[in-house]
């Protein structure tokens, strides 16, 4: 496909985005991961942006229009200055909404889900049961597990990714032990979904799922989601409790997720937006908006100034 779509975007059919979405839709192994990318290839995000940008050259002709009537004193310039930044507010809003779409790492890669809670506690069992293998050694040794353990795992549709770790405990064994906790520690600090079979006391995250873990043998009266990969008792609703979770992370159906390089992209077009909207200067408001349309043509991967220059042309008979 290289080739072809190399020969799509350099004659504009298809924008940077659009060949990221061919990219990733190559690679997608899950429904999830199609739908969206699928999006992204069929250029609902790129006809997002141009519509951004027709905007954007719109009232960067009315800024230029309005900076060449200010040098002739005889046109009143407050309206049309009120008009542009009215219009520079609404396209900052509607371009900083963009920002909270998930995002396209987490989609390709799964959403970040932790076992963590004091050696013993039943995680290594309870990660095997989830990705239905023997991914985690086993055993009634406390400090079993010292290193993480990532195993990526699909579970009706949606990408995981599910992370073992070392038993946490104030005292470590040896010097080993402590380094895994030093990484069970970092690795609940990325997480998206903490699974926590510690004591409620000590919930590492206000939103960590807990789990009455070994509900088979332990004390009945414990709180938190009854559990036992033993008898299998409570894995279905753990699981129907990570897909509902997952589903708040990913795009939903008609969405679309942003690599961190659109995300950035986005961001910026928005802080030169802010940037115009703050001036009272116009001529440094046309400046911000020029970057601002600098920041889109990153974006799309496109440059030049053309077509900036017909609609100018074209804006100049603004008021007339
Ligand atoms: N009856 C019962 N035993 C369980 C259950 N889950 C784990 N066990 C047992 O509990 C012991 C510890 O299980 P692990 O999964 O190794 O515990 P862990 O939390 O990974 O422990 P560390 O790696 O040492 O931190 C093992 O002997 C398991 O067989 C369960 O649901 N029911
Ligand atoms: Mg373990």
């Amino acid at each position: 496909a290289g080739e072809f779509t190399r020969r799509a975007f350099a004659h504009g059919r298809m924008d940077l985005n659009a060949v990221e979405g061919l990219s990733d839709l190559l690679a997608a192994e899950t429904q999830g991961q199609r739908r969206a990318a699928l999006l992204m290839a069929e250029g609902h995000f790129s006809r997002r942006i141009d519509g951004w940008r027709a905007a954007l050259l719109d009232l960067s002709a009315m800024a230029e229009a309005a900076l060449d009537f200010s040098d002739e004193d005889d046109v009143p310039d407050s309206a049309i200055e009120a008009r542009i930044g009215d219009g520079i507010a609404a396209l900052a809003r509607e371009v900083g909404t963009m920002l909270a779409a998930p995002s396209a790492e987490r989609l390709r890669d799964g959403v970040r889900v932790v076992l963590a809670g004091p050696p013993n506690a039943g995680k290594s069992t309870l990660l095997n049961a989830l990705v239905g293998r023997e991914a985690a050694i086993v055993s009634d040794i406390a400090g079993t597990t010292r290193d993480r353990i990532e195993v990526p795992a699909a579970i009706g549709g949606t990408a995981f990714l599910f992370t073992d770790t070392a038993g946490l405990r104030g005292e470590a064994g040896d010097a080993i032990e402590a380094i895994g906790i030093d990484r069970a520690h970092a690795a609940l600090a990325a997480a998206d979904i903490i699974l926590w079979l510690g004591d409620a006391a000590d919930l590492p995250r206000a939103d960590a799922i807990l789990i009455a873990a070994q509900c088979d043998r332990a004390a009945p009266d414990r709180p938190g989601l009854r559990l036992s990969a033993r008898t299998g008792e409570g894995m279905d609703a753990l699981v129907a409790l990570l897909r509902e979770r997952s589903a708040a992370l990913l795009p939903g159906e008609g969405d679309y997720a942003l690599h961190r390089r659109q995300r950035e992209g986005v961001a910026a077009v928005r802080d030169h937006l802010h940037a115009a909207g703050a001036q009272s200067d116009l001529l440094v408001a046309a400046e911000e908006l020029r970057l601002a349309r600098a920041a889109i043509d990153a974006l799309t991967g496109q440059a030049g100034t053309e077509d900036m220059l017909d609609r100018l042309f074209a804006g100049f008979c603004i008021g007339k």
